[in-house]
């Protein structure tokens, strides 16, 4: 039986809007254990990851070394033990799954998740994430971390950011609708797989998320899979710091997960940007453990 490992990493040093820090407490509270269990998989809770109060950091330690990212010392902090955590519970024979917190926590999963082995990743999200400290419109890390673990610009080189053994080739992103040009720029450079919401219309979400975990997994050990709450239409999930219109339905969302599962290859996974302080009720948080037990195998029948 696969054993999922949950790893709290509370943070919002990567976004401007406070509160998301709290996302892995309202996942826990959304049911997260209840629901992988349904999934038939085993569930361990390794507790959060110690992260001070940002109101106790200054932003800016690290400049001007850090360009304009805000906060990018304690980012790596937590991103290090993060990476800790990750590598040691597949080293273990586990599934990672981290609760952020920002998207920043993800430069630690896939730093972690590729120290052993050689992984892809799949992006679902609004955004693309790929600013580095000199292109960043905002100084938000969370605007970064695909553009970290593939050692871009400034994080060329940087030992904590870089996820050594992931592949650009093996990158695909879903769902995106709000890319700034400098982001852009590095999608048509590197030429990853980027499906936009017009593809999602165009071809339907099986046939797109059945592509991306193919380009993913594609002469791999695992794929890495970051779903940030933000890819689905804020309809469904408005419990998020960055909600953008026009995202992927509740239905869509599931049926992507599925297809997670299906394709055998997930190796670790992250929930990201839930922020209850900007929630109904609780309810992006439920969403997001329905959908992580969805990737974990859940069915209506089997
Ligand atoms: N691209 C914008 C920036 O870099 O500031 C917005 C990034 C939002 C990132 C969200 C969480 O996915
Ligand atoms: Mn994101
Ligand atoms: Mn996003
Ligand atoms: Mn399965």
């Amino acid at each position: 039986m696969t054993t999922v490992r949950i790893i709290g990493a509370p943070t919002d040093y990567g976004a401007n809007r406070r509160g998301v820090d709290m996302g892995p407490s309202a996942i826990r509270y959304g049911g997260l254990a209840d629901q992988l269990a349904s999934a038939g998989v085993g569930v361990v809770d390794a507790g959060d990851l110690a992260v001070p109060r940002a109101e106790e950091r200054d932003p800016d330690a690290d400049a001007p070394s850090a360009g304009k990212a805000k906060f990018l010392r304690e980012t790596a902090d937590v991103c290090r033990r993060l990476a800790d955590e990750v590598s040691g519970t597949l080293a273990d024979g586990a599934v990672p799954l981290a609760l952020g917190g920002d998207h920043s926590i993800a430069i630690g999963s896939l730093a972690g998740s590729a120290r052993d082995a050689d992984v892809g990743a799949v992006w679902f999200d609004a955004h693309a994430d790929l600013n580095t400290p000199s292109t960043t419109p905002s100084g938000n890390v969370h605007g970064m971390p695909l553009a970290a673990a593939l050692g871009l610009d400034e994080f060329a080189g940087s030992e904590w950011a870089n996820a050594p053994g992931l592949s650009p080739e093996n990158v695909a992103l879903v769902g995106l609708r709000s890319v700034d040009e400098s982001e852009v720029e590095v999608l048509r450079e590197r030429g990853f797989a980027a499906y936009t919401m017009s593809d999602i219309d165009e071809r339907g979400i099986t046939e797109v998320t059945e592509e991306a975990m193919a380009t993913a997994g594609d002469g791999v050990d695992g794929v890495h899979v970051s779903l940030d709450l933000d890819w689905l239409d804020p309809n469904e999930a408005p419990g998020v710091g960055t909600p953008v219109r026009g995202g992927v339905t509740y239905r869509e969302a599931h049926s992507a997960m599925e297809i997670v599962d299906d394709a055998d290859s997930l190796q670790s996974m992250e929930l990201v940007e839930v922020n209850p302080t900007l929630d109904q009720h609780n309810e992006t948080a439920e969403l997001a453990t329905e959908l992580a037990a969805s990737a974990f195998g859940k069915r209506v029948l089997w």
